[in-house]
């Protein structure tokens, strides 16, 4: 269930910061009452801290496979292993809102750090926004440890935002400003990046704020055992592997087929502690002898399914490949 630090995956658009715990602040302003500026220790003192197990997924994740149905270049080829998983703790973010008193009229919440992003046009610090509704809710913490550690540099040490359930660039790190508005962040990760484009888009010519600004995940899954390309004996194999619903939705079912979809094995669920985090799997299927492909389907508590083919999913930016999972096995 919980990636260990060593292993969860680190995605960063400009050079790692190097912050003094010592000499953090956090600045919260904009559409408040009141403005506040906390230290470390102010924050943790102030603030009665939560833990929340949940999991972050680039939406970059799985972008080789729509790469490999048609190129998208500038941009990472992600396999599944932009997914991970920790026990986030630190303080609710809408406790220290409410500190602030927020405006009626705010819609979003920005965030912005200090490392800067050369790939932004122009080339500015990294920052983004959710919307305040989801600010408030209980989940999203301004965290200072991962896994029961002091919060480390690459994940965003000393404090960084966790958004459960929204794509992994919200997860705003090494946190800076807190910002109440009326509107979306103007940062090029909310307005440039991050945002699913038309397949017909002309890239040359978007402007910030095209395409739909990524929130929410989108339900996905990934086979886990066997491995792409394992030689195995025919007859019946254990398939196992995660789901992750996204947003506040859950996994409820997930199915294994190994004819392409004609006919399909319902998995067995492991137990999802919180809406927020990755759910295991694991099925019985008869493999046939020869080559198979073994591709499995998760459906989440508002009824929705995976779509079944990365090309009806392909994007310019390569975001949300969450086509049906497939590994190709040869059984004798
Ligand atoms: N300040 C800052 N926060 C950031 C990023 C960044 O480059 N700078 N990358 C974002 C992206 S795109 C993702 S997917 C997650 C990755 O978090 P991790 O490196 O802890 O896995 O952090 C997000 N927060
Ligand atoms: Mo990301």
């Amino acid at each position: 269930m919980i990636t260990p630090v060593e292993v969860f995956y680190g995605r960063n658009h400009g050079a790692m910061p190097e912050i003094d715990p010592r000499a953090w602040r956090l600045r919260v302003g904009g559409m408040v009452e009141q403005t506040l500026e906390l230290s470390l220790a102010e924050l943790q003192q102030r603030f009665a801290p939560v833990e929340v197990t949940a999991t972050l997924q680039c939406a970059g994740n799985r972008r080789a496979g729509l790469m490999a149905y048609r190129d998208i270049p500038g941009q990472h080829p992600w396999g599944a292993g932009a997914t991970s998983t920790a026990r986030w703790r630190g303080a609710p973010l809408t406790d220290v809102l409410a500190a602030c008193g927020l405006d009626p009229h705010v819609t979003d919440i920005a965030f912005d750090a200090p490392d800067v992003a050369s790939e932004a046009d122009p080339p500015q610090p990294f920052g983004g926004s959710i919307p305040v509704d989801k600010a408030i809710a209980p989940e999203v913490l301004l965290a200072w440890e991962m896994n029961g550690e002091a919060l480390p540099t690459a994940h965003g040490g000393p404090v960084r935002v966790v958004v459960p359930g929204y794509i992994g660039a919200r997860s705003v790190k090494w946190i800076g400003r807190i910002t109440a508005q009326d509107h979306p962040s103007d940062n090029f990760f909310q307005q440039g990046a991050y945002r699913l484009l038309p397949a017909d888009a002309d890239t040359a010519r978007t402007r910030p704020g095209d395409g739909v600004a990524l929130g929410p995940v989108a339900l996905d899954s990934e086979i886990l055992a066997p491995d792409d390309g394992d030689e195995l004996p025919a007859g019946t194999t254990r398939v196992a592997g995660y789901a992750f619903a996204g947003d506040d939705r859950t996994v409820v079912r997930v199915d294994v087929t190994t004819d392409g979809g004609g006919t399909w094995v319902q998995a067995e669920l492991d137990a999802q502690p919180t809406p927020w985090t990755w759910r295991f799997w694991h099925a019985r299927v008869d493999v046939p002898p020869g080559r198979v492909e073994i591709m499995a389907r998760a459906w989440d508590s508002t009824a929705a399914v995976q779509p079944e083919h990365a090309a009806t999913v392909w994007n310019p930016k390569g975001y949300v490949n969450n086509s049906w999972p497939s590994v190709t096995v040869t059984a004798s």
